[in-house]
């Protein structure tokens, strides 16, 4: 039996569990220290009240003979109606919406609708799973966009191929920034313009502070035809662990190559159609108690407690970015978005993540590895206990 060749393709380890790496041999060689953790995303605040309570409820309801369900197929038709009409304004009907087991997992489904032969284009930085999950699925055309100081974190959308996927993540893993409407109305332009699919990553839109920026790719006129969006119950709900997430496939969106100027429908099948047999055939639905959970969060005390939830990581991420910013490090981030970005002019990020580790006993994250243009950068998650969050900060505040 032979391996999977594009395994060897893969540069390195998943970046997070090689974080998790440095971590143990940093706590097994220095068996005293209270290690911190500002490294990976994961949510610590334990779950509200009403949407622990729909998680109980749900599952108390599968010990019932009125309440049983089984398999739920692409979700609860309930749930879809009710994701449509918060996040959407009613536009989408149930069925273009596919409730799922979270962002990351289809993530890479959606490589499967796609194929190896696809063209890919990604913000530089961003999360690693694009691109990983792209060479394990074959995929060699790989353009880094660079989003940089220098361009305010948006990238030059000329150099975008012509009939490429574009993965979007906007509020942006890792830097933080957020896209204004007028900068996702030229992505779809140009993505409407070169035969490109845009995957827009949402994941973080519940961090959205500002009520200038936009949520969704689909506020943006023309996304119906050009545009998936996936989003996340993790990071709002808490429901890192509880697993519940969605993917809009408008039923608008065609396949179509541009050449010459002119576009051409390459064949009659819709994305939608197949995303369904895909999902149909690999994918069983998300656990039935996590909707329930997903339902009551969406309920008006839910969407409270998330926003409740939101905010709390918030006031993390300013006491992490006003700490930096005292010691002169520049930042961007942690106002929408519960990742603050800071530069280390000139070092290697792994340099830094190591001397930060030593010197402070806080976990980081490394630019690099979330694409080329992340060198000399730091990622802050401001996902932990306010406690845990102050006394990193005091450490960070002498290193
Ligand atoms: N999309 C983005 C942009 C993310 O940053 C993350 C989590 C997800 C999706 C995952 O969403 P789920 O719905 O929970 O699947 N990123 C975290 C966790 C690391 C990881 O490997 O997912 C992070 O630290 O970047």
């Amino acid at each position: 039996m032979t391996r999977n060749k594009n395994m060897a393709a893969l540069k390195a380890g998943y970046l997070f569990p090689e974080v998790a790496r440095r971590r143990r041999a940093f706590a097994e060689a220095h068996p005293d220290a209270h290690i911190i953790s500002l490294g990976v995303g994961n949510t610590t605040e334990p779950l509200p009240k009403t949407i622990t309570k729909g998680l109980v409820d749900g599952a108390a309801r599968l010990g019932t003979m009125e309440g049983y369900v089984g398999y739920t197929d692409e979700g609860f038709i309930e749930l879809r109606q009710k994701i449509s009409e918060v996040y959407y304004k009613g536009q989408f009907s149930a069925d273009e919406i596919f409730v799922s087991d979270g962002a990351k997992c289809d993530i890479g489904r959606l490589q499967i609708l796609f194929g190896s032969a696809v063209s890919i284009a990604v913000q530089d930085p961003s999360y690693p799973v694009y691109v990983d999950g792209s060479i394990i699925m074959g995929v060699q055309n790989i353009s880094f966009l660079p989003c940089t100081a220098k361009n305010n974190y948006f990238p030059d959308l000329s150099a975008i191929p012509a009939n490429s996927l574009v993965y979007f993540c906007s509020p942006n893993n890792p830097t933080g920034a957020v896209a204004t409407k007028e900068q996702l109305k030229a992505l779809v332009d140009t993505a409407r313009a070169k035969g490109c699919i845009i995957i827009f990553d949402a994941a973080y839109s519940c961090f959205i502070r500002d009520a200038s920026l936009p949520k969704s790719i689909f506020e943006i006129e023309g996304a119906k035809e050009c545009a998936i969006e996936v989003q996340s119950f993790s990071k709002p709900a808490g429901f890192t662990g509880v697993r519940l997430g969605w993917t809009v496939v408008p039923k608008e969106l065609r396949y179509t190559v541009v050449s010459t100027g002119s576009t051409t429908e390459t064949t009659g099948a819709t994305v939608h159609s197949d995303w369904n047999r895909i999902m149909g055939t690999l994918f069983n639905g998300a656990s039935n108690i996590a909707q329930w959970g997903g339902l009551a969060a969406l309920s008006s005390e839910g969407q409270a407690e998330m926003k409740g939830l939101c905010d709390y990581y918030l006031g993390n991420a300013a006491i992490i970015r006003s700490t930096l910013e005292t010691k002169g490090i520049q930042c961007i981030g942690g106002d929408n978005a519960p990742y603050v970005w800071a530069k280390f002019p000139g070092r290697d990020s792994w340099d830094v993540f190591n001397e930060i580790l030593e010197k402070c006993q806080v976990v980081t994250t490394p630019g690099a590895g979330f694409g080329p243009a992340g060198e000399g950068y730091i990622r802050f998650s401001a996902f932990g206990h306010r406690k845990d969050v102050e006394e990193a900060c005091k450490r960070l505040g002498c290193f």
